[in-house]
């Protein structure tokens, strides 16, 4: 069968994971991964690389006032609305190589070989790579494309506090990257995002491929449990308001709601303080994320209801204090059935398996979804392992995908002959 244009066209995957190895040697984790936080001077040297790749590749910047970078090839008609290609080069503490990069980098490779091939696309083509999408420190995840879709403003975003309690605006500022762009001003035609999948499902199902249909609602509840300080060994039993204890009766309790929530509901948490957290003091003070998620709006909303309500029947019995704040959340997300089935065409003519997928993980993608018709691509990842350093795919995934995310995003920009 004679091939159809463009259709042999491939991007250089030996090119795209020389990328991924030089951006992983920015913020080295300890055992392989990477620890590049947002905000940090980490994350700044590899904002400064990936701009130099940028300027190499003939691209020019535009820095919104949440320091997100849009990286834009000049389409042929200036009045076109952009197709934009986005993801994080931030990781989380202990994080992998792989998560966010690998889309930043992907969009820059799709940019190098329409260089190669002297292709021109109507659209211009926007390589984005939005800030502290982890979450990790400073809440919610997802913030700067939070703030672009008109989910949170500017203000609230510059006073989150990250655990030492500097705010997002001082560290923005102090590593040099508060733009000039208002944020959200900008209009996009399609926003597409390239990820690993972060789960298991594509490798156990040998697919190449995940054509992301949807993603999962999220709920983060920031407890904070209040106990009385007291000494660890002369306190008797009897006399104890422990919040520690209210904590793990608190963790116990989301494992059996998300359970009794199965298939397609996940809980837990990620992250707890402990104050004054001394080895022979009762705690006064516990606060910790809850980090609910499913793909169903009934199920999210009655494990939210359900957690909330048995917490407080808990800590009442043991004479704590307790708050909630809800310190992240999404709905679950529909991504545009247009761009899906672009996906799905390009893995079909590229010969890749591939497989409908809803998304475990929240990506940038599902605010710029509020904001313009947005889809995801995915490739497996070893053992579905994530947010570890020991984080890991193939060449050979890696470049399959980003094959596919050239032709959908080609499809999408329109060739100009
Ligand atoms: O939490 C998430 O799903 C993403 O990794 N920020
Ligand atoms: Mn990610
Ligand atoms: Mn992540």
């Amino acid at each position: 069968m004679v091939a159809a244009p463009g259709e042999n066209l491939r991007i250089n995957g030996d090119r795209l994971w020389d990328s991924l190895m030089e951006m992983a040697k920015i913020g080295p984790g300890i055992a392989g991964g990477n620890n590049r936080q947002t905000l940090t001077d980490a994350d700044a040297e590899g904002r400064k690389l990936f701009k130099a790749w940028c300027d190499d590749a003939g691209l020019t910047m535009g820095v919104d006032q949440m320091g997100t970078m849009f990286m834009t090839r000049a389409g042929t008609d200036p009045d076109a609305l952009p197709v934009y290609i986005g993801s994080h080069l931030d990781t989380q503490p202990t994080g992998g190589k792989y998560d966010g990069v690998l889309g930043v980098l992907s969009g820059l490779e799709v940019v190098r070989t329409l260089n190669d091939l002297g292709i021109r696309t109507k659209h211009p083509i926007v390589v984005t790579n939005w800030t502290n999408e982890e979450g990790a420190r400073f809440a919610p995840a997802m913030l700067a494309s939070g703030v672009f879709a008109g989910i949170h403003d500017l203000d609230y975003a510059y006073a989150r506090k990250d655990p030492d309690g500097k705010t997002f605006g001082d560290e923005l500022k102090r590593i040099g990257w508060v733009g000039e762009e208002e944020v959200g001003a900008r209009k996009m035609h399609a926003y597409f995002e390239y990820h690993i999948e972060q789960g298991p499902i594509l490798e156990a199902e040998n697919k190449q491929i995940g054509v992301v249909t949807h993603c999962q609602g999220l709920w983060w509840l920031e407890f904070t449990l209040t106990g009385r300080e007291a000494h660890t060994g002369s306190t008797p039993m009897n006399m104890r308001v422990n919040a520690g204890l209210a904590m793990s009766r608190i963790l116990e309790m989301v494992q059996d709601v998300a359970m009794a929530e199965q298939p397609g509901a996940v809980g837990g948490v990620g992250q707890m303080f402990f104050s004054p957290n001394s080895r022979n003091v009762l705690p006064g003070k516990v606060v910790f994320t809850v980090d609910i998620r499913t793909p169903s709006q009934e199920k999210l909303d009655r494990m939210r209801a359900k957690i909330e309500k048995q917490a407080a029947e808990i800590c009442d019995k043991l004479g704590v204090g307790c708050s909630v704040e809800a310190v992240g959340h999404f709905d679950p997300i529909t991504f545009d059935p247009v761009l899906v089935g672009r996906v799905r065409e390009a893995a079909e003519k590229l010969g890749y398996s591939h497989m409908d997928l809803i998304s475990g993980a929240g990506h940038d993608a599902c605010w710029a979804a509020k904001v313009a018709p947005a889809t995801m691509i995915m490739c497996p990842c070893v053992g579905g392992l994530s947010h570890n350093e020991a984080e890991e795919i193939s060449k050979e995934w890696a470049s399959a995908g980003a094959d596919v995310l050239f032709h959908a995003v080609l499809e999408t920009a329109e060739i100009v002959e």
